[in-house]
């Protein structure tokens, strides 16, 4: 194929999103946190949103997500995002607006936040990046972490009777009557990324037609936290993470 045909638009396979500017990532090599926003970015652009889209961004390694993604976007404290979200949503009812948050800002300062927003169907989605870790702090054990995993304040594996058992946000959120959609997805294969694609895309579309809150958990890797290779830690994420988050969609209204 010369090069003229293979940059042809019908034989195009792979485009950096438009929303995505040049900006180097932060993110470690394998980090699942880039693939996350590049579907962000893909889903914007699919639903023509470039202009109507707020992002709430968290403190954890993605704190810097609003240098990556050319939309607009409040950055919260610790925790805050999905009161943040709230405010924002209700003062622009006709913007998209989306919180990311990592397992120790959604599921440990946040968890009231994160609770009460989805409780009172505030028409914003969650992505919630579980990646069972406090990554930006160098390892710590978060709610999210498993029973028995090492991190840097569990150095023996995560204890049930010394520090509870992991939560599973998704399951909780499930239960809450303002939830229309609640779905647990991964991006370490390509199946499982294009999942992940249109799952985001539900909850997007869930969102704009005021249909309720919706909650996307991405089950991810820290390979750094985990102190793993990238291709180590997603063999780890799926003999370990996925038997206790199984992916799949907790509820659906609309179906
Ligand atoms: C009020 C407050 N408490 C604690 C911290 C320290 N802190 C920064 S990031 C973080 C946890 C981040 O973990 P997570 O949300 O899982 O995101 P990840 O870095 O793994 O993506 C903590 C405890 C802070 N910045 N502010
Ligand atoms: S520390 Fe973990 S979550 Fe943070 S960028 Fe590195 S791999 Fe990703």
């Amino acid at each position: 194929m010369t090069k003229e045909e293979i940059i042809k638009p019908e034989n195009l396979v792979y485009k950096k999103p438009t929303l995505m500017n040049d900006t180097p990532m932060h993110y470690c090599p394998g980090c699942s946190h880039g693939v996350v926003h590049k579907l962000i970015a893909e889903v914007i652009e699919e639903m023509g949103m470039e202009e109507k889209s707020i992002g709430i961004s968290p403190v954890g390694c993605a704190v810097f997500a609003y240098n990556y993604l050319d939309i607009d976007w409040q950055e919260a404290a610790h925790g805050r995002a999905p009161a943040l979200a709230t405010a924002v949503k209700r003062l622009w009812p006709d913007r998209l607006v989306f919180t990311y948050q990592g397992d120790g800002d959604l599921a440990c300062i946040g968890t009231a936040e994160t609770i009460h927003a989805l409780n009172r169907g505030e028409n914003i989605t969650i992505i919630f990046i579980n990646n069972a870790i406090y990554g930006m702090t160098g390892g710590q054990m978060a709610p999210t972490t498993l029973v028995g995993q090492k991190t840097a304040t569990c150095p023996y594996g995560r204890d049930v009777h010394l520090h509870g058992y992991p939560l599973k946000m998704a399951d909780i959120a499930a239960g809450l009557e303002g939830t229309a959609y609640v779905t647990r997805q991964s991006v370490q294969s390509v199946p499982a990324i294009r999942k992940a694609k249109k799952a985001i895309r539900k909850a997007f579309e869930n969102s704009m037609a005021g249909k309720g809150s919706n909650l996307v958990e991405i089950v991810s890797t820290c390979n750094s936290g985990w102190k793993m290779s990238p291709e180590k830690a997603n063999q780890w994420m799926e003999e370990h993470m996925f038997p206790f988050y199984p992916l799949g969609d907790l509820k659906d209204k609309n179906s």
